[in-house]
């Protein structure tokens, strides 16, 4: 598979038959996606896309071109990686990731949304540092809390039990980034060793489930790709030459 993203003026490559996800690599909610898919053992096709010169197909998936797509049937997408997820999981039932139990879902959906603080503030301070307030640092690590009191709570290995369900799928790709926040010279983001045993026990858990360790991307990468993208360049297709992945150093911190 190409790492390659397509963009304005490429040809949509032929449809070769397979469920299709139009994805940029480092698109958080595009890898929610990838890893359901994953997960699931549903063959795929993966075509990658430039945000910023999109391709004009794009537009027969998703109205506003956004990321991820599901290409569904020839010619036919859905969009919205919780969209997608929920009809992946209903339409391929095999290997099921929603609990079972209703109220066991709606708690799931709660946490994702109360994580969502959290999400909002690893934005501003990945991509828009000169809008942080106190207010994002106490939301990002309340949302942390949150988890891993869950996570406590629950007492199994993963949020959905023994197994990563569509609730760890939703969430980790934001846990993947979050650790690239010190690296950006946010060191108060940094999830602390002693504070975060057990969410930090259970996220080295999901970088060892086959769905998520196929697809995962260090810290380091992931703040190179959000360096590029603040000074305006963002370099989708860095993971094509590998030089280029190995030397990231961090930014020291501004007094
Ligand atoms: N709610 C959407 C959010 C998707 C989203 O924001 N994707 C970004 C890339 S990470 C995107 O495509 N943005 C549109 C753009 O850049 O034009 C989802 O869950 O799929």
């Amino acid at each position: 598979m190409s790492e390659k993203h397509l963009q304005t003026g490429d040809a949509l490559p032929p449809f070769g038959g397979k469920l299709r996800l139009f994805a940029m690599r480092f698109c958080p909610y595009a890898e929610r996606s990838v890893l359901v898919l994953n997960a699931k053992n549903i063959p795929y096709d993966l075509v990658f896309i430039n945000l910023d010169q999109k391709p004009e197909w794009i537009f027969n998936f998703s109205p506003r071109g956004a990321v991820p797509a599901l290409e569904y049937e020839q010619g036919k997408g859905i969009f919205d990686s919780n969209v997608i997820n929920v009809y992946l999981d209903e339409k391929y039932p095999e290997v099921p990731l929603q609990a079972a139990d209703p109220l066991r879902r709606a708690q799931d959906k709660l946490i994702v949304e109360n994580f969502s603080a959290a999400q909002s503030a690893y934005y501003t301070a990945a991509f828009n540092a000169q809008a942080l307030q106190p207010s994002h640092l106490e939301n990002y690590h309340k949302g942390l809390e949150l988890l891993q009191k869950e996570l406590e709570t629950r007492g199994t290995k993963f949020l959905h039990g023994d197994q990563a369900g569509l609730v760890d799928y939703t969430l980790w790709p934001f846990l993947e980034r979050f650790e690239a926040l010190p690296l950006l010279g946010k060191s108060e983001y940094a999830i602390d060793k002693s504070k975060y045993v057990i969410l930090l026990t259970y996220m080295e858990s999901m970088k060892q489930v086959p769905a998520v360790k196929t697809y995962y991307l260090s810290a380091d990468m992931h703040a190179k790709f959000t360096e590029s993208r603040v000074k305006g360049d963002p370099n989708y297709n860095m993971l094509d030459s590998s030089a280029e992945v190995c030397c990231f150093r961090p930014r020291k911190k501004k007094e």
